[in-house]
């Protein structure tokens, strides 16, 4: 039983979490909006002695992984493979406690989907309708609306893609591109006619609207809002096949080259993941009354997983409907939108190798700083700050005070309560509030203000400890001390417990100091977790600061992504006026060696070199003194144009000048031959 289902209305949770798509590792932003609110959710009800189905998996079909393989040259099982194993070994390492991972690959999965889109079909719960699509007839393929690019009616971005342009964020039919392009063959594609089944969302409407709008007003207001505005614009028929060879076949007589949509494919993967880990009585946790079904996801799956699975649910029948699907919004790096191809993202196998073993660190700020209602901003230095000034000086510092003091006073044993005062009282008071405070919070998904909480009672016991001062009332008082030493050690034994769902790492360690087995939740709230005479263990560090250096470096990444991306972006320079033949031959470039280098005095960008340019030895004043160090450059040989004529910098006579490519970005480079040549050699 939890604090909000008095009745015990719910027998089991059947708890999903987005697939994420296998074309990438995970990020903190999937994190964050997903699995880091499930986990606590599915660790929590455990605690409550609840009965849990927490299910996970890699979604593995869709445009963006064909892509990919397009990209590398491999094949689309060559990319899920790896992404797979790679996002599967990242939740192992932050401890997600899915009872099931597995895949849309999978065969139980091929064959769960297939036979999902055969009942339906066979219920003639679809309609077949074909329609005009962009096809590329040199490579003799159906175009999905991510391989057409084009220029936005909306805004003239010329790089838009089919089914959306990324500059203005509009959503696009590809045939609304302007100068549509097939991002295989680079010609214009054709319209062609093809045949697809479509699942006629407009008949669910009433039901959505009933269901939705009226029975869970509770759904977050982000949720709510967006299957309202679904619902009054009124929905349409969507296609749930596609022309593409990845994906699951459409299992019917002349479906040649098709496939089922992945958005249809992609939430029957709960159902099969389900099937892969409890075969025989897989259907209780999908179809009987008793179950709750909540989907973890992100705001960009909210139509999915209210207005379309549901709906397929319903065509199926026998199915319960989500009783809540708490969708976070978007979080951000340093101020700009996460993108896998852009690398702006911290990737989880990244950070381990960076932070070992801090993943509590991790998890606690995504959660602290989670974007539930609005989208959040991670920063690396509120990430530092939020460790050293909330783990290390507030939670850590308090479980070390009293674990020290225990070993100091008592010899590691828990000391016997004696008389308690009024501030005693009080605070017990204050500690049994706290289990159904966070437990209530966290079923409602408020996971932000759950873990405030939590650190509300660290701050108490800081508080508290404080203001007792053991360490002066040892000299005169030991039984004072004893009975403090002894309330503060029960509130470390509590947060050892409360911890769990948010930072199971050191809430297990904090157990392992305590000498403590894991309690269910409900056994927390009270002074008598610990008996008088039980032995602790020394204390450990449970969290150490973090540097400014170890920020920096992070910072550094990112700079690097940015140039990165910047250079990938950066457009070429359009080509110049033709020239003749001797406009070119009038000048005269010859390879030179540096002979010597130096700063031109207050100056940033100046360098003054000597050139051995087989002609002469002469000076020429260069302007790449932010590129190179003068002691780095001596002895390289480089382009050098000897007959401009002279110029003064700085009081300085230049004969020449120094070829150098340019970066979009500024960055400069030498023009070197590849291999020695004499100097003096014509570069012509
Ligand atoms: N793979 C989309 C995403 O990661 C998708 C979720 C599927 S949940 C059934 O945003
Ligand atoms: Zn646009």
């Amino acid at each position: 039983m939890t604090y909000t289902d008095k009745e015990n209305k719910f027998k089991r949770y059947t708890v999903t979490t987005a697939l994420p798509y296998a074309n990438g590792p995970i990020h903190i932003g999937h994190m964050a909006g997903v699995y880091i609110p499930a986990d606590i959710y599915c660790r929590y009800l455990r605690m409550m002695g609840e009965n849990v189905l927490f299910i996970g998996g890699s979604d593995e079909h869709g445009v963006p992984v064909t892509i990919r393989a397009k990209k590398e040259g491999c094949t689309p099982q060559d990319v899920v493979d790896r992404y797979h194993s790679i996002i599967k070994k990242s939740f192992e390492d932050f401890g997600t406690s899915f009872d099931i991972y597995s895949r849309t690959t999978s065969a139980t999965h091929q064959k769960t989907a297939s036979d999902f889109f055969l009942k339906l079909y066979n219920d003639g719960k679809f309609i077949e309708q074909s329609s005009q699509q962009y096809y590329d007839e040199q490579e003799k393929t159906f175009l999905a609306d991510r391989y057409i690019t084009g220029t936005c009616p909306i805004c003239g971005n010329e790089r838009a893609y089919g089914d959306q342009c990324e500059s203005c964020g509009s959503s696009l039919n590809a045939t609304d591109l302007i100068n549509p392009k097939s991002a295989l063959s680079g010609n214009a594609p054709v319209l062609k006619e093809t045949k697809h089944w479509f699942l006629p969302l407009n008949d669910y409407e009433d039901f959505l609207k009933q269901w939705i709008l009226e029975n869970h007003k509770e759904w977050k207001t982000n949720v709510y809002g967006q299957c309202k505005s679904w619902l009054d614009n009124g929905l349409q028929p969507r296609a749930v096949t596609r022309d593409l060879d990845w994906g699951i076949k459409v299992p019917l007589l002349g479906a040649e080259g098709k496939v089922l949509y992945v958005w249809f494919d992609a939430p029957i993967g709960y159902i099969s993941n389900t099937i892969e880990h409890d075969k025989d009585s897989w259907e209780k946790w999908w179809k009987e009354k008793d179950t709750k079904l909540v989907h973890f996801i992100g705001k960009d799956n909210i139509v999915f997983h209210c207005i379309v699975f549901p709906s397929m649910l319903k065509a199926a029948g026998d199915y319960i409907l989500p009783e809540n699907v708490p969708a976070n919004e978007f979080l951000n790096l340093e101020g700009d939108k996460i993108s896998t191809s852009r690398n702006w993202a911290v990737w989880l196998n990244e950070y381990l190798k960076d932070f070992p073993n801090k993943q509590d660190v991790l998890k606690y700020v995504l959660c602290a700083n989670a974007p539930e209602t609005k989208d959040n901003d991670f920063t690396w230095k509120d990430f530092q700050t939020r460790n050293n000034s909330e783990l290390v000086a507030i939670l850590g510092n308090f479980i070390n005070r009293t674990i020290v003091l225990t070993h100091k006073y008592f010899e590691g044993k828990v000391p016997e309560v004696n008389e308690l005062n009024d501030l005693d009282k009080q605070t017990i008071e204050e500690i049994k509030l706290y289990p159904e405070k966070i437990g209530t919070l966290i079923e409602t998904y408020k996971f932000r203000d759950a873990l405030f909480e939590l650190m509300n009672l660290a701050r108490l016991g800081n508080k508290y400890l404080t203001e007792n001062e053991p360490w002066k009332t040892i000299k005169t008082d030991k039984e004072r001390t004893a009975t403090v030493l002894n309330i503060s050690l029960q509130i470390c034994a509590n947060l050892s417990v409360l911890m769990e769902p948010f930072i199971q790492f050191s809430a297990k360690k904090l157990q392992n100091m305590l000498n403590l087995n894991p309690l269910k939740w409900y056994e927390s709230g009270n002074i008598s977790i610990l008996k008088a005479g039980h032995e602790i263990k020394p204390a450990e560090l449970l969290f150490e600061r973090i540097e400014d250096e170890q920020i920096q470096k992070q910072l550094d990444k990112l700079e690097a992504s940015k140039k990165e991306n910047a250079l990938n972006n950066a457009t070429v320079e359009p080509q110049k006026e033709n020239i003749s033949f001797d406009d070119f031959g009038k000048m005269d470039i010859r390879v030179g060696t540096i002979l010597s280098a130096e700063k031109v005095a207050k100056t940033k960008k100046l360098l003054k070199l000597t050139i051995d340019t087989g002609i002469d030895k002469r000076t020429i004043v260069s302007g790449i003194a932010e590129y190179y160090n003068p002691e780095d450059i001596i002895g390289k040989q480089v382009s050098v144009l000897v007959n401009l004529a002279p110029k003064n910098l700085k009081g300085i006579e230049s004969q020449g000048m120094i070829l150098m490519a340019e970066n979009p970005d500024g960055e400069l480079a030498f023009v070197s031959p590849v291999k020695p040549i004499k100097n003096g050699g014509t570069i012509k």
